[in-house]
């Protein structure tokens, strides 16, 4: 396969300035013809001008008004151009009906809809398909006027009417010289919520959500969350909305949550339509925050590009922090903001750690790709945004504020790179700790891995001084990185002690970030007057694994008394995880001690703390994120010890479960507020455990409970809540209440897409869930041609359910090939995904090691295999 290296990159050489295409369209063949004013690039050398084009059929080619002749060689077509301006006419030919991959110009549901990013502009027209090259498009669109009677593309509208056989027409322009993986065309029969709003400077605007006809009412709290965002964005970082129109657009088959391309952002409708019968918190949550991530695009993507692709997480994870900030301040209390952390750290975990000790780990800003679709990670996105946070970590809220300003200044209509940014933020900030340390801090761009922390504290009870040793573990052969420490000390009653560095006279309040720049650092405090217990990495001040030796009275006293929520939920999670592992590792059974299931019932009861929050903290650590801490993993054992670490704290207490299901019920309307969500949440998990020890003891109560809340809820959140505690207890009313719910919502996509994944996630028991998977795809609702549907099943089961899909009989990898191979010659970027449920198989306990080895190399032997899933399959067998 070819592969791609960063070091490789040159501009090209032509420019292009503007494009008029013009699309008729129909499914089975659009005709495109496309003009382009090229310009030569008279830094590089002369020589034909090279165009990319994939799935075309070119019909001719015209420099000048004259044709001339071209070759087409794969995926290339060459023209042999002049050394000067000229003007290149393109016609081509393209078949949207056939477009199952969902990159280009495709149909769903009887309209047409665009994806371009990374290289699906490609699929339309022949085109210097790379994002450096930027340029104005005008786009006439014509089609039946009764199928497609909605024609939009990027940017203004300047005409649009009625032409022969039926058919309209219209022409739009954007003003902004755009990469092509931003342009988007749509044209089907939909219809709009609108919004008129007037911004800050006065300018007014029309925002648009447009969608099928049914979805109507489910628009509104994607249009509310846009408008959040637009309010949110001029007042946090002074980024006004530039354009005069927004729109936004559903679509049911789409690769992933959603598109920015400019002025006409692109979703899944599972990433837009929410209702409170439909969509639960969580649903509501992430719309929000998805709405804001492609409306923030808008100058942290499209404003300000990529140079290539190589520095996709210059706009992602700068994107994806800028949501974060965004959704906490929506959150609103301190304790909320924890929460969107909390619940940040607990997905990083969960998926980029292994993913960063896996193989397909890579750094922040990749070196080399064959597939830059397989590059859209865990670590460009959710470890770059945690790199930005770094910056905001080091220069404060007001210095990370002046290096955008200076990076906006600087580099509009730019395309540009990570370090670009890099030397934005700290050329804004003279004499900042960034400023002076700069190339050791863009390691975190350049070095694959989590780094792992060390620290063991040492108190000297007549100096009163305490020393704390800070080391850091890189990879094989990387170097130590700049690693801030958020930290506090607390007493042995949990108060803050003030924090006063040797050498100096006076303490510097209870918080400060101590600098982990070399391999290893002590830290001495002074005037300590009780021996201390560390809070360390507070707000996971940076995206490490870190090895406090804290015991468990420690532990105790952070999850009683740290000022630091965060870190309470931390000490909630390492209880959890210590006596998890324990069990694991000397392959004994779990027992929870009285210790910790009082400590559990303390945070359940505790008078102050947000229900919200102490469901984060009752819940166990992730599976994938237990599996990280052990050389070599046995997920059935893993699967064990958390399932039965779940039985004991559902038993232990059962009364306190009883209390707070029923003292979290919300009363009146339902409304997606952080507030009534935690209370949600924890009633949900109550009635969980409630289910799971009733069954387990055979008493009916709550299972029926349970049952006609499945009916009778009338919201989603509880509905869902109620049917996930059924089936996840494998109680016997389970498959009675999936039933009711299936034929409640059968004409409802996005619940039935929440029906499998409830399935597919169930924890196992005696082989149910996977020989129930099995049957699942055999349902008439099942197909793999929708990309929700296929992840909603295999992805959720093959990448999420270690505990149902690690057999020893190889069930789970035998269907994980087979169902790869298939998905693969419909949609590779949708197969790549599901492929890569085997990036941590070579940690993996036999006798699973030695069969993921087989099922990876019977996969790799099938000679049609996509690039997307090759390269995948490939890295795993390296
Ligand atoms: N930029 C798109 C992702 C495109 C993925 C292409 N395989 C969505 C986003 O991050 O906002
Ligand atoms: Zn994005």
């Amino acid at each position: 396969a070819h592969v791609i290296h960063r070091h490789d990159y040159q501009a090209p050489t032509y420019w292009i300035a503007t494009v008029d295409l013009t699309l008729d369209l129909d499914p089975a063949k659009t005709l495109v013809t496309s003009k382009l004013a090229v310009k030569r690039n008279a830094n590089q050398p002369h020589g034909p001008l090279v165009l990319h084009g994939e799935e075309l059929t070119p019909l001719r080619v015209m420099i000048d008004g004259e044709p001339v002749s071209f070759r087409q060689d794969g995926n290339e077509l060459t023209i042999d151009a002049p050394d000067r301006d000229f003007e290149l006419v393109i016609r081509n030919t393209c078949c949207p009906e056939k477009n199952t991959a969902l990159s280009g110009l495709y149909t769903s549901g009887g309209g047409f809809f665009t994806q371009c990013e990374a290289e699906g502009f490609r699929r339309i027209t022949y085109f210097l398909d790379r994002p450096d090259v930027m340029a104005v498009y005008t786009v006439t669109l014509r089609a039946d006027k009764t199928k497609y009677p909605v024609l939009l593309s990027n940017g203004n509208l300047l005409e649009q009417g009625d032409l022969d056989g039926g058919k309209h027409f219209a022409k739009w322009h954007d003003p902004f010289p755009k990469p092509s993986y931003l342009f988007a065309v749509v044209a089907a029969d939909l219809v709009a919520r609108e919004q008129r709003i007037r911004t800050r400077s006065g300018k007014d605007h029309l925002l648009q959500v447009f969608v099928r006809r049914g979805d109507l009412d489910k628009t509104e709290h994607a249009m509310n969350s846009l408008i959040a965002s637009i309010v949110w964005d001029e007042a946090r970082f002074g980024l006004p909305l530039d354009l005069e129109r927004f729109m936004i657009v559903g679509v049911s088959d789409f690769n992933m949550g959603a598109m920015e391309n400019k002025g006409l952002n692109i979703f899944n409708t599972s990433a837009l339509l929410a209702s409170p019968a439909t969509a639960t918190d969580a649903d509501f949550q992430r719309i929000e925050a998805i709405v804001a991530h492609e409306y923030f695009h808008n100058w942290t993507g499209n404003r300000v590009t990529c140079r290539d692709w190589f520095q996709l997480s210059l706009k992602e994870g700068l994107t994806v922090f800028r949501d974060r900030e965004f959704s906490m301040d929506m959150a609103g209390s301190p304790s909320a903001r924890a929460v969107q952390r909390i619940q940040q750290v607990r997905a990083l975990r969960a998926v980029q750690f292994p993913e960063d000790a896996g193989s397909m780990a890579h750094p922040v800003r990749p070196d080399s790709y064959v597939e830059i679709n397989n590059f859209y990670t865990a670590t460009v996105y959710e470890k770059g945004a945690e790199v930005v946070g770094l910056y905001q970590t080091l220069l404060g809220r007001e210095g990370f504020a002046k290096g955008l300003k200076l990076y906006f200044e600087r580099h509009d209509g730019q395309a540009v790179t990570c370090d670009d940014f890099a030397q934005a933020m700290a050329d804004a900030n003279p004499g900042s700790q960034l400023a002076s340390q700069l190339d050791l801090f863009k390691r975190w761009y350049s070095q694959p891995g989590t780094p792992r922390v060390t620290a063991r504290g040492q108190y000297d009870a007549e100096s009163h001084r305490y020393t704390l040793r800070l080391s850091q573990h890189n990879g094989k052969g990387e170097l130590p990185q700049l690693i801030p420490v958020r930290m506090g000390l607390l007493g042995p009653e949990g108060q803050a002690l003030p924090l006063q560095w040797e050498g100096e006279l006076a303490s510097h309040g209870s918080e400060t970030v101590l600098l982990l720049e070399q391999t290893e650092q002590a830290f001495h405090f002074v005037n300590v007057l009780v021996e201390p217990t560390p809070s360390l990495l507070r707000g996971f001040s940076a995206p490490v694994l870190l090895d406090d030796g804290l015991s468990d009275a420690q532990l105790l006293n952070l999850l009683q008394h740290d000022s630091d929520a965060f870190n309470r939920w931390e000490a909630s999670q390492r209880l959890a995880l210590n006596r998890i592992l324990g069990a694991v590792r000397a392959g004994q059974p779990l027992v929870l001690d009285a210790a910790y299931l009082d400590a559990m019932r303390a945070v359940l009861r505790h008078p102050q703390l947000d229900a919200a929050f102490k469901a984060e903290a009752l819940r166990l650590p992730e599976a994938a994120y237990l599996a990280e801490q052990l050389q070599v993993v046995d997920p059935q054992a893993i699967h064990t010890a958390v399932e039965a670490a779940w039985t004991q704290i559902a038993q232990a207490l059962r009364a306190d479960w009883e209390w707070a299901f029923e003292a979290h019920q919300v009363s009146g309307g339902y409304r997606p507020s952080a507030e009534d969500a935690g209370r949600r949440a924890l009633a949900n998990l109550a009635l969980s455990l409630l289910v799971r020890a009733s069954t387990l003891s055979g008493e009916p109560v709550w299972p029926g409970k349970a049952y006609q809340r499945v009916k009778d809820a009338d919201n989603m959140t509880e509905r869902f809540g109620a049917l996930a505690a059924l089936v996840s207890a494998h109680a016997p009313l389970a498959d009675a209440a999936l039933a009711h719910f299936h034929a409640q919502f059968a004409h409802d996509a996005l619940v039935i897409d929440k029906w499998f994944m409830l399935q597919a996630r169930a924890p196992e028991r005696d082989g149910k869930v996977f020989e129930r998977v099995k049957k699942l795809l055999q349902h008439p609702d099942f197909t793999l041609k929708n990309p929700n549907r296929a992840r909603s099943l295999l992805v959720q089961f093959c990448n999420f359910n270690p505990g149902a899909f690690h057999r020893a009989d190889a069930g789970g990898y035998v269907l994980w090939a087979d169902q790869v191979a298939h998905l693969d010659a419909i949609n590779p970027q949708a197969a790549s995904r599901l492929a890569r449920a085997m990036d941590r198989w070579a940690t993996l306990a036999e006798p699973f090691r030695g069969a993921a080895k087989v099922a990876l190399q019977r996969l790799a032997e099938r000679s049609t295999l996509s690039n997307d899933v090759r390269e995948i399959v490939t890295k795993a067998l390296e």
